[in-house]
């Protein structure tokens, strides 16, 4: 066989074994790891934020915990990615606003780290989600659970 051919042959083979890669990660996309084991508390709390996830190169973040008893907890909220992103705390079950920033209040990329300060006494305790509101970006992975309890 010339060599040429057997270079457009290998190319088509690779070509075709990218797309089904690429297709099988758009079908079944990686599961959303939700909190991974690690549960943040106390008064205060730092977040990175990047595509799609929350201090972790991967989908989802870790676990806030809010005790009931703690007036307010400060988040210390930075954009490490490469697009716009905002901070909300919703119901787990409803998905409606609890706290958090409007969701027209985005914080840009590399903008200096941003403090929101949650009042938990305004919180029932339950479980909430914290996520990105950005169109689409929960959906990929911006979501991690925010819990509100009598002890963490
Ligand atoms: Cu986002």
């Amino acid at each position: 066989m010339r060599a040429d051919a057997a270079a457009g042959i290998a190319s088509g083979v690779l070509g075709a074994v990218l797309i089904i890669v690429i297709w099988i990660n758009l079908v079944f996309p990686a599961p959303i790891v939700s909190g991974g084991g690690t549960v943040l508390t106390g008064p205060d709390v730092a977040l990175k934020e990047h595509e799609w996830g929350f201090n972790q190169f991967a989908k989802g973040g870790p676990q806030i915990c809010a005790n009931t008893n703690s007036t307010n907890i400060t988040i210390t909220l930075a954009n490490t990615g490469i697009n716009l992103h905002g901070f909300q705390i919703v119901r787990a079950d409803t998905g409606a606003f609890v706290a958090g920033l409007a969701k027209t209040d985005l914080l840009r990329p590399g903008e200096p780290p941003r403090k929101i300060v949650i009042d938990v006494s305004k919180i029932a305790p339950g479980s909430y989600d914290y996520i990105c509101p950005v169109s689409g970006h929960r959906q990929k992975g911006m979501v991690a659970p925010f819990v509100v309890q009598s002890s963490c």
